[in-house]
């Protein structure tokens, strides 16, 4: 029997990263208060919702998701070198959060390579999903080799986590997890890194010669830190909040990123309103000299099944096939005709869980019902698993998409970017490099939903008695 007292004993990864949740979620409404607008917004369609469709309140009571509804499901930052990214791995680790997926934006004509740090467990993700897409800067992409080495050194010489947080996360990785009081203060010392700094780090002029470079270039380096550019909570109705968001003086994208709306939710839905021009001021001049710096959004997410490696191939098939089509401008031509489109072309994926399961085309949990464990009690289950599903014996929901989709990620980076960025960098993607940084590989994520999905049936089948029951998959 352990006999220390309770305020040394470790609190959880999953505790850490609620209160994270929350003072992040807290800081950013009082940095952008038109991201607070935003949130009153998603809780009033929640609510609109939930009285609307009471059979989807009782499924959320059932999740327990009911009160965390409104709460903030991810973040986005951008670094600038590979000894940051490094440490934001192990920072991240302190909540629980591991990097999952390599996304490769260059492609979109945006100079960043990214992963998202996320739980991995279900239990992690059922007590809170957050997580933060997170981008380090590609210097090799700056074509001008002064501008690149001027940029190196300006990164070179800032420090983006506090010397405390450096020795809570030490001290996590020494003790395997932190007291109470040490997580609370680590919490307080990781939002510095995330904090908004209105005064630049550079003079006004190279900081327009960064911007001239690319926008994000700017953005990246000019500043103490990789300020947290938007949180993004879960709506239950994306399309309401889009139409409703300009009466509340948001403007919205043109359109919202991701698969149609559908009755069995795919993948990710997401939609944000445009950066804000915020005042900033430079290095070395008298006050009153300032600029304007654009970066910070707002964003909503609505997020379904995740689908096999072949129910994505059909997704990105759709999609490319799309937006090859019809091309929405900058100030949102044709997003009608887009729309229209893309639920006619989404039309060959089946919109039942049934045929997405048989078709292999989306992760399922498996569950053993009452009715399977009373008609194993008797030897009375059929012995392949259609049969079992079919007879109510075993019961499948789907699992819900954890990450996040690069072509929508291009267009949320695009929208906040302005049409005449539109660069395309004729290089390959880097995932060697990036790990390379990170000190560690990325995880597959199909790997991840595959493993849930056959831990799941093993479980199920286990609870009818028939583990290791050689099963035939068809009925
Ligand atoms: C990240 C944009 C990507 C998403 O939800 O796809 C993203 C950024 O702008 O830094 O957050
Ligand atoms: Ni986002």
């Amino acid at each position: 029997m352990s006999t220390a007292p309770i305020s040394t004993a470790h609190v959880s990864t999953d505790h850490i990263r609620s209160l994270f949740t929350e003072a992040m979620s807290r800081m950013y409404r009082t940095e952008v208060p038109q991201y607070g607008t935003l949130m009153e917004l998603v809780a009033e369609v929640n609510a609109e919702v939930l009285s609307r469709e009471p059979e989807m309140r009782r499924r959320l009571e059932n999740a327990g998701e009911l009160d965390r509804i409104d709460i903030e499901r991810h973040g986005a930052i951008r670094l600038g070198t590979a000894a940051e990214l490094h440490t934001m791995r192990r920072l991240f680790a302190v909540m629980g959060m591991q990097a999952v997926g390599y996304y490769d934006l260059s492609v979109a004509g945006v100079p960043v390579h990214s992963t998202c740090f996320r739980p991995i467990a279900d239990a992690a993700l059922r007590a809170n999903p957050f997580r933060v897409f997170t981008s380090l800067l590609r210097l090799e992409l700056i074509e001008d080799e002064a501008l690149r080495a001027e940029a190196e050194a300006i990164l070179a010489r800032r420090s983006i986590f506090t010397p405390r947080a450096i020795e809570l996360i030490e001290r996590h990785e020494h003790q395997g997890g932190l007291s109470g009081k040490e997580a609370e203060d680590f919490v307080n010392e990781a939002l510095e890194t995330f904090r908004w700094h209105g005064e630049a780090t550079v003079d006004a002029e190279t900081y327009k010669r960064l911007h001239d470079a690319h926008r994000l270039i700017a953005d990246v380096v000019s500043f103490k830190g990789p300020h947290i550019n938007h949180l993004t909570p879960r709506t239950l109705d994306i399309d309401m909040v889009q139409r409703r968001m300009p009466e509340r003086g948001i403007t919205p994208k043109a359109v919202i990123e991701g698969p149609p709306r559908r009755a069995c939710d795919i993948l990710l839905r997401q939609t944000s309103f445009k950066a804000l021009e915020e005042p900033i001021s430079f290095l070395g001049e008298a006050d009153g000299t300032r600029g304007t710096h654009t970066a910070r959004f707002g964003e909503i997410e609505q997020r379904g099944v995740a689908l096999t490696r072949k129910g994505r191939a059909l997704y990105d098939k759709l999609l490319a096939s799309v937006r090859g089509e019809v091309q929405v401008g900058a100030s949102g031509a044709k997003a009608g005709d887009y729309d229209t489109e893309l639920s006619a072309r989404f039309r060959e994926l089946p919109d039942s869980w049934n045929e997405l399961r048989r078709q292999g085309l989306a992760f399922f949990r498996y569950t053993a019902t009452t009715e399977g464990v009373a008609a194993a009690a008797r030897g009375a289950l059929p012995n392949n698993t259609e049969s079992l599903i079919a007879g109510g014996y075993v019961a499948f929901d789907p699992i819900v998409y954890e990450d996040f989709l690069p072509v929508s990620a291009a267009g949320i980076f695009q929208s906040n970017l302005g049409t005449d960025q539109q660069q395309n960098y004729a290089t390959r993607s880097n995932r060697a490099a990036f790990e390379a940084a990170l000190g560690a590989t990325v995880s597959d994520e199909l790997d991840l939903y595959a493993e849930r999905e056959a831990q799941s049936l093993r479980a199920a089948l286990e609870a009818l008695g028939l583990a290791g029951v050689e099963l035939k998959t068809v009925a």
